[in-house]
């Protein structure tokens, strides 16, 4: 099945210099990037990106993370892959969210730990299924980012200030 997937490497993955290692692992998918950036994550992002873990014990250290205040590197790496079963195929090569209990040659049983205070530090993140693939995809990506029209698109006329070279 062709799909798409959202892959962000994490603060602690850029902070320990593996962004190489991490998409040399993931070029053995043969899977195509369709869009790549580095983001710095507000909280409203990360909130939005983990709004399934808002119950958990760890979610304030989940955001903390994800935003780079665990790691004082605030910027993760956002890739979207694309390509035949795209969403199992990066996960098998990212391995299980404990990174203890990772496969040891998956990206997270290689480079992830668990720290003393608990916090799962896995390194990327990969969709879990083809819906939490495409809302993702929408929340970290805006369509003019991705080079294939992965969903829909539409045109809307937007009149905003925006930065350009001075
Ligand atoms: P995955 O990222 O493998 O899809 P999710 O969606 O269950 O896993 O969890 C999102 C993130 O929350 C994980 N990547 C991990 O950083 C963190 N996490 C999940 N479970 C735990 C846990 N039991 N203790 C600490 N952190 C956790």
């Amino acid at each position: 099945m062709l799909e798409q997937t959202l892959v962000l490497i994490k603060p602690d993955g850029l902070k320990k210099s593996l962004t190489g290692n991490i998409l040399t692992r993931l070029s053995e998918t043969k899977l195509e990037i369709a869009g790549s950036k580095i983001v710095r994550v507000s909280r409203e992002l990360a909130e939005k990106h983990y709004r399934h873990m808002k119950d958990k014990p760890f979610f304030e250290e989940l955001i903390k993370y994800i935003m780079g205040e665990l790691h004082d590197r605030k910027k993760v790496m956002a890739l979207v892959y694309h390509g035949e079963n795209a969403i199992s195929l990066v996960r098998k090569v990212a391995g299980a969210t404990n990174p203890e209990l990772a496969e040891p040659t998956s990206i997270r049983g290689a480079y992830g730990r668990i720290t003393t205070t608990g916090v799962f530090e896995n390194i990327i993140h990969a969709s879990s299924s083809k819906e939490e693939a495409e809302r993702e995809i929408k929340l970290w990506f805006k369509p003019s980012e991705l080079v294939y029209r992965i969903y829909p698109v539409k045109t809307v006329k937007k009149q905003i200030e925006e930065l350009d070279w001075a």
